[in-house]
This record gives structure tokens, C-alpha cells and sequence, in this order.
């Protein structure tokens, strides 16, 4: 058999059946997309939000689009407003969307409409534990992730949270998108080394788009 050329080429690496490691996809446009993340934060401030169990998550987040992810002592779930203003999120800026589209087409995912894009700011020592991304309104729909700044250590398992864990370094302008059998995969961020990066100093943003609610109610 001839050797796979392209098996190790980071530019669209197949990580498992239905996700896409898009290495490098969103580099021309990444401080575009950094300076929308500082305005949609003037509006929509970081917070580092509770958990169910009482616990502080140590990644602060941000959300905007038309549902946002919030997490409190009543658990997770999407809502229309940020509670801190009572307001609506910040609308979703034209070049997300279309970076979230064209990423997810690029998968092999046609016709993505994202309504959620969380904003996650790592700071050095924030990490994000093994989890499921289960409280969207249906699980067709893929998920695009954009990684910027300092590099993180990504750890992705199985459909059950008892997998063995595997680890995928994810750069400045790394997209991954997650789709059909791999929708549900556990999957979760390493503590952040402190690390430097020209454009966001010590910090790493990861935005994350979803389909949140069903298309009629959008
Ligand atoms: C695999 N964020 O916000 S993005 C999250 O880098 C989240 O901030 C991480 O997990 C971050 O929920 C990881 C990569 C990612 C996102 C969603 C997935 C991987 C996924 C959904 C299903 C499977
Ligand atoms: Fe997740």
C-alpha cells in the first residue's frame, strides 16, 4: 500500500470519525476575531461563573450571539440574556459566523447556523475538566472551536467518560471542528502553562459555536 502522504498534515487532520483538527484555518483572521472578543466584552463582561456543586470554574467566560451558556447553582443551560445586565448577549459579529460556516463546510458540514458562541478565557492555571457538550436542543448540528493566543493542551476520550483520554496541542488559529459520531465526545482542556503570546499576552480564548435551540426558534 502506498504511504498516506497527508496523514500527519496539520491543514485538515482527521482526529477521529466526524472531527476535523483545521490547523492554522483562522490565522489571517485572528485579530479580527480578538479585537470582536474585547468589544463583545465591553458589553458582556468575563465572569468566571459557579457551578452546581458551589465550585468557581477557573476559565472566566463570555458569550454572544442569540443564546449564551450559563452555569449557576441550578446547573447549565442556555439562556436569551446575560444575567449579570438582564440584557441580551451581544449580537454574534458577521466574521464568526462566517468563520464558523466556512470551517464547518470545510468538515463536510453544510448549512451551519450557529446561535451560541461561548468565549472562554484561560488565563495560566485555568483548566477545563472532562465533559460532555450535551445541553444544545439537538446534537446534528456540529461544533466549531477556534483557538487563539497561548497554546493549550487539548484531551479528548471516547463516548464514555472512563476513556482513556488522548492529547492534541491546539495553536493560535487552530479550528476543530466536531460533528456526526463525535458530537458527544468527552473531551476537556489541560491546566494552561504559563506562555507567552504577541497578541494576547498570557492568555488563550477558545470560542466555541453551537447550534443551541431548534432553527423555529431562533
Ligand atoms: C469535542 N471548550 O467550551 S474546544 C467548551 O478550548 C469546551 O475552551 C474547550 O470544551 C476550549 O465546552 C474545548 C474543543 C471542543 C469543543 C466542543 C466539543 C471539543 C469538542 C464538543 C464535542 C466534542
Ligand atoms: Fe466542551
Amino acid at each position: 500500500m502506498l504511504p498516506d502522504l497527508f496523514a500527519d498534515d496539520r491543514t485538515k487532520l482527521a482526529l477521529d470519525p466526524g472531527a476535523w483538527l483545521l490547523g492554522g484555518f483562522a490565522l489571517g483572521e485572528a485579530s479580527a476575531l480578538l479585537a470582536e472578543i474585547a468589544r463583545t466584552a465591553q458589553a458582556a463582561p468575563f465572569r468566571h461563573l459557579e457551578t452546581r456543586s458551589g465550585g468557581t470554574m477557573s476559565v472566566a467566560m463570555t458569550n454572544c450571539g442569540a443564546a449564551g451558556w450559563v452555569s449557576d447553582r441550578r446547573g447549565y443551560r442556555y439562556t436569551e440574556d446575560d444575567p449579570l445586565s438582564g440584557r441580551r448577549w451581544p449580537a454574534m459579529p458577521p466574521c464568526f459566523r462566517d468563520l464558523a460556516r466556512r470551517a464547518a463546510e470545510t468538515a463536510g458540514f453544510r448549512n451551519f447556523e450557529p446561535d451560541a458562541c461561548l468565549i472562554n478565557r484561560y488565563a495560566p492555571g485555568s483548566r477545563l475538566s472532562l465533559h460532555q457538550d450535551r445541553d444544545e436542543a439537538r446534537h446534528d448540528a456540529p461544533i466549531v472551536s477556534v483557538s487563539l493566543g497561548v497554546p493549550a493542551r487539548f484531551l479528548w476520550g471516547g463516548r464514555e467518560r472512563s476513556d482513556r483520554p488522548r492529547r492534541h496541542d491546539l495553536f493560535h488559529g487552530d479550528v476543530v471542528v466536531w460533528g456526526g459520531p463525535a458530537r458527544l465526545t468527552f473531551h476537556g482542556i489541560d491546566t494552561l502553562r504559563a506562555a507567552h503570546h504577541a497578541e494576547t499576552g498570557d492568555l488563550r480564548f477558545n470560542l466555541t459555536f453551537r447550534r443551541a435551540r431548534l432553527p423555529d426558534l431562533a
